[in-house]
């Protein structure tokens, strides 16, 4: 059995799904997953470099490494890029609008890389308690179209979700969808 084959097969019996959150600085995603993990949402410092963690989801084990956003730390992401099965990528609500540029050069850098071909992608837009909830449907349309997602992904891999870093707001339907669609990839 070839070492990839071992490795895939003890992922299956670990049921290990392996996370990468990423996203530009300041979106959010330590927030988030301080949360997830129950440690204060609060407290939080820019990522200098990377933290793994550990969370148990509905009898998965999700290895999320949280990724620091920075620009001088966005050449480093392809690193993480290995053996990945979810890419989970945090967006400030209210940063969206006149990002459109910048969200479509990070699309040639995420989505469109060779390595996360069959990769599950989950878009969550944080901050939404900033974002009035009439404009809430207009803001996940314009990433939507700024990424390009309906072009480039089928629609099972892929989800789009509304959530709030610092109350947890619709981060369990998120890591449900992650277990529910990607962990049967493994
Ligand atoms: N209003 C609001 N602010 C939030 C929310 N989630 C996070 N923040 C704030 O956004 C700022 C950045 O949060 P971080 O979690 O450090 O962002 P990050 O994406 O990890 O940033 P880097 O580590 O630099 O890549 C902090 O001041 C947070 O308190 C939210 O749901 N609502
Ligand atoms: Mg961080």
């Amino acid at each position: 059995m070839g070492l990839l084959a071992i490795i895939r097969k003890q992922k299956m019996k670990d049921q290990e799904v392996r996370v990468l959150l990423l996203g530009l600085d300041s979106a959010g995603k330590t927030t988030i997953i301080n949360n997830l993990m129950g440690k204060d949402p609060m407290k939080v410092s820019p990522t200098m470099g990377f933290q793994i963690n550990t969370l148990p989801w509905k009898g998965y084990s999700l290895n999320i490494w949280d990724i620091g956003g920075q620009s001088s730390l966005r050449s480093f992401w392809g690193n993480y890029f290995d053996r990945l099965d979810v890419v989970v990528w945090v967006v400030d609500a209210v940063s969206t609008l006149k990002l459109e540029e910048l969200y479509l050069e990070l699309r040639e850098k995420v989505i469109k890389q060779d390595q996360l071909q069959g990769t599950c992608f989950v878009v969550l837009v944080n901050k939404i308690d900033l974002v009035s909830e009439n404009d809430r449907d207009a803001v996940a349309s314009e990433i939507k179209k700024a990424l390009l997602l309906e072009h480039e992904l089928s629609a099972t891999r892929y989800t789009i979700r509304a959530v709030l870093g610092y109350t947890g707001e619709g981060l369990p339907g998120a890591m449900d969808w992650i277990v529910e669609n990607c962990g049967n990839l493994l």
